[in-house]
């Protein structure tokens, strides 16, 4: 079994890293635009420290980011030449609702969205849609607490209500939540969620991703109601542990990481809260506030598919002796001798990606969706400002082989693969311009300077050939 013949080749994006325009056609300021670059940006996606604002002495990238907001014509035109089936992108919400709360949507805001879904399909590409890409609008984070409070859910199911029926027909996959499970890891980033001093942080983290849940669910309810077309999946930011060693300590240690984030997946795809979490929270005091309807709506509303972003796989052990780290994505992991590391830390292991496309498999029986891989690099541009990315595109070939075997020799049913940042975009972790990922240059540098010019690197004529051969020629 090979991929399917309508296999969804394509690119992912995230409104916050890639538009710019933050304060342009009527948008609201959210949590993502005052996020700045350098040192403080780690306390301050963590929810450690506050910043609601822009302030004086520091650069904040998403401001403008690359401009994606004025160039998407360009862009799309790019990722069309490459064969693009889809194009994976999120909506920013304080576009559609500039401050959250409002009942009547920011016309400009959906307008912009609509003439960008009709661009792709003009050139035959799908648009996949994460309805939230970490963004919160800032005025829902000051006046309720963002996802802490049980409001959001309404004012996310309004959201939902408004792009679902504006954008019937223009859009069939959606995505809820990006990487739902980084609440745990980056509750400001992912959540709006930052703590005041005396804050029972896990107790308030698990609320509001009881909130997110729910608010999951009736945004799938409603997608299935407004077009019976619509497919909804979750999103995990995915990747197995392995134990370090084969000591049952290290095994046990390994499944209780997994399923850390199988809760997410777990509560979104089966409608339970599984036994091991019921278990945890009770152990560890933590109450979550569930009103009477929730437990119906997250049972009558599973997602239709499971996508996930996977970068590295991850590795724990319970030997202090075994402390050396790595930096891999925001959950540092012990580092694993066998692999090697990207310039940022994060190990790479192709056939780690087949493995947890197993699990993922084995544990939800749903169609799979690869929505975010990659490999982050410097790129230095020759003198004609040619940019020759061998080292991405050997990643990426050894992880479309193993997600070719765990299609192939596994059996895994998956419906598509979009490569994160394919047009270079501002890294979510760093903020940084340096941590390149896309088949296309952007001329910005980590201080913004540049004149945001695009031009192809080497990995996209390669692309291009893997797309048209549906994944069987992967040479360079
Ligand atoms: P950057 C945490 C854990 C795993 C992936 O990351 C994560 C994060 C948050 O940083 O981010 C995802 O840009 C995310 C994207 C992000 C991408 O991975 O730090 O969905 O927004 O850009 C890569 O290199």
């Amino acid at each position: 079994m090979a991929l399917r013949k309508d296999f969804l080749w394509g690119g992912a994006t995230a409104a916050n890293q890639c538009e710019g325009g933050y304060n342009k056609g009527g948008r609201g300021l959210a949590n993502v635009d005052v996020i700045p670059i350098g040192k403080d940006r780690f306390s301050i996606i963590t929810g450690k420290q506050k910043m609601v604002g822009f302030e004086d002495n520091y650069f904040y990238p998403a401001k403008e980011a690359i401009n994606m907001y004025e160039h998407y014509k360009e862009d799309i035109a790019l990722f069309s030449e490459m064969g693009f089936k889809v194009y994976r992108l999120s909506i920013a919400w304080s576009r559609i609702f500039p401050l959250g709360d409002e009942t009547e949507p920011n016309e400009e805001g959906l307008q912009f969205y609509e003439n960008l879904f009709k661009e792709c399909h003009k050139y035959g590409i799908e648009p996949l849609v994460t309805i939230t890409h970490f963004d919160c609008p800032m005025y829902l984070v000051e006046k309720y607490g963002a996802w802490r409070s049980r409001e959001m859910v309404g004012f996310y199911e309004n959201l939902c209500n408004v792009i679902f029926r504006r954008y019937k027909g223009l859009v069939k996959h959606w995505l809820t939540f990006n990487e739902i499970n980084v609440i745990l890891h980056a509750p400001f980033l992912k959540a709006g969620l930052y703590f005041e001093k005396g804050d029972n942080e896990e107790q308030i983290k698990y609320q509001a991703t009881h909130h997110e849940l729910v608010a999951s669910a009736i945004a799938t309810r409603i997608a299935h109601e407004v077009d019976s077309e619509n497919q909804v999946g979750c999103m995990l930011a995915a990747g197995d542990h392995y134990p370090y060693s084969c000591k049952p300590e290290d095994v046990f240690a390994a499944q209780e990481a997994d399923r850390e984030s199988y809760f997410f997946g777990d509560v979104q795809s089966r409608g339970e809260y599984p036994a091991y979490v019921l278990k945890k929270l009770a152990r560890e005091g933590i109450k979550i506030q569930m009103e009477e309807e929730d437990l119906a709506l997250l049972k009558e509303n599973t997602v239709d598919f499971i996508s996930f972003s996977y970068y590295s796989s991850r590795v724990v052990s319970t030997d202090p002796e075994i402390n050396e780290t790595t930096e891999g994505n925001r959950v540092t992991s012990v580092k694993n001798p066998y692999l090697k590391a990207s310039e940022w830390g994060w190990q790479i292991d192709p056939l780690g990606l087949r493995i947890t496309m197993n699990s993922l498999y084995d544990r939800y029986q749903k169609p799979l969706f690869i929505v975010e891989n990659g490999l982050g690099a410097t790129d230095e541009p020759d003198e004609n400002g040619y940019v020759i990315d061998d080292y991405r595109i050997a990643y990426l070939a050894a992880h479309l082989k193993a997600m070719k075997d765990a299609v192939e020799l596994d059996g895994v049913d998956l419906m598509g693969y979009t490569s994160w940042g394919c047009i270079d975009l501002v890294s979510a972790g760093t903020g940084e311009m340096k941590k390149r990922y896309g088949y296309i240059y952007v001329d910005r540098d980590n201080e913004g300077n540049g004149t945001l010019a695009r031009s192809k690197k080497k990995s996209f004529d390669w692309y291009k050939k893997v797309i048209a051969s549906n994944g069987e020629d992967l040479s360079f």
